[in-house]
């Protein structure tokens, strides 16, 4: 099961043929039938915009008599619980089976730009309320939050229960990865070494943590004395080259399409021309020099993305 951000859907695939089985699609959903408020005009009903869901999470889960997706719209400010029985067994995107939901677009009392919910073992939903940087629990009955912590943190993405009353959490802008005790919200455990901005962090069996790196090209294997055991990636640094060249290669190629533009469609002065000239050739060597950088860096990225899906994929079943 994937959640497919950029296609703004939630899939499910067949292993190994890769066949979609399954698809769920926010922008198929009359959503005022799943709240009377959010009518035609709303945000949810809108979906002809630009990264409309940004649906980042997807967890499975098995009830005693029927199976449950909880779904993470980033940009609705909303999650979803949807009955994926009812779902396989009738016609899909129907509104009736997303059976519960928290949140409202717009609305800060619940929760902003968040990543990650997941099921917690005493049946509350844990998020990482992203843009009002702080980690909640929600009650899954009463919808009301039993737990919050927001000492400190920046952007968290990720919060893990990892053990009675610990917390893994991934404080992406502060390029920390902490462990918590949630009674006392003290920091147990800490590592904030060779990381940018990370994005989730997960607990492996040898007790190891597992940091997965976003932007910073890289993955870590950490012990719990804060010593790095193992390293997936190439660098921090080839990372920010390639990102940043593919950005700058996309505005040289604009560059020089504005420059031929006026070469080609305007009288102009031939002291003007030159100097359209010259400013075509340096976007052209930049250009050139982008897409070398891209070339060199991109199989070192590549493999990048396949393990962050791996590190993810882990924590969905
Ligand atoms: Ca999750
Ligand atoms: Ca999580
Ligand atoms: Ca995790």
């Amino acid at each position: 099961m994937i959640a497919d951000t950029n296609y703004d859907r939630v899939i499910e695939i067949n292993y190994p043929n890769k066949d979609i089985v399954w698809s769920w699609e926010p922008k198929l959903i009359n959503w005022t039938a799943v709240n009377p408020k959010w009518d035609s005009a709303h945000y949810y009903n809108n979906p002809l915009v630009y990264d409309f869901t940004h649906v980042n999470d997807v967890d499975f889960y098995q009830y005693n008599s029927w199976n449950a997706c909880l779904i993470s719209l980033r940009n609705f400010d909303l999650i979803v619980e949807v009955n994926y029985t009812a779902e396989i067994l009738g016609p899909a995107n129907n509104p009736d089976n997303i059976i519960w939901w928290y949140g409202d677009y717009g609305n800060e009392s619940m929760v902003s730009r968040q990543h990650n919910p997941d099921y917690l073992n005493n049946g509350n939903i844990i998020i990482a309320d992203s843009l009002r940087d702080r980690i909640v629990e929600i009650n899954r009955t009463t919808k009301q939050i039993v737990l919050q912590y927001d000492e400190g943190l920046r952007w968290p993405r990720d919060a893990d229960e990892i053990g009675p009353n610990r917390l893994l959490i991934t404080d992406c802008f502060n390029n920390r990865v902490i462990e918590i005790n949630k009674t006392s919200k003290e920091i147990i455990w800490q590592f904030d070494k060779n990381i940018v901005i990370p994005y989730e962090a997960d607990l492996l069996e040898n007790v190891n943590i597992l940091i997965s790196g976003d932007y910073a090209g890289v993955v870590l294997e950490v012990n719990r004395d804060g010593k790095i055991v193992w390293k997936y990636g190439k660098s921090i640094i080839k990372s920010a080259f390639y990102l940043n060249a593919s950005f700058l290669a996309l505005m040289s190629v604009n560059g020089i399409l504005y420059q031929l533009s006026i070469l080609f469609n305007i009288e102009i002065s031939k002291k003007e021309k030159i100097r359209r000239i010259i400013i075509l050739c340096i976007w052209s060597i930049v250009l050139i020099l982008c897409l070398a950088i891209i070339f060199a860096y991109n199989s070192a990225l590549r493999g990048l993305t396949q393990l962050s899906y791996s590190v993810i994929g882990k924590e969905m079943f």
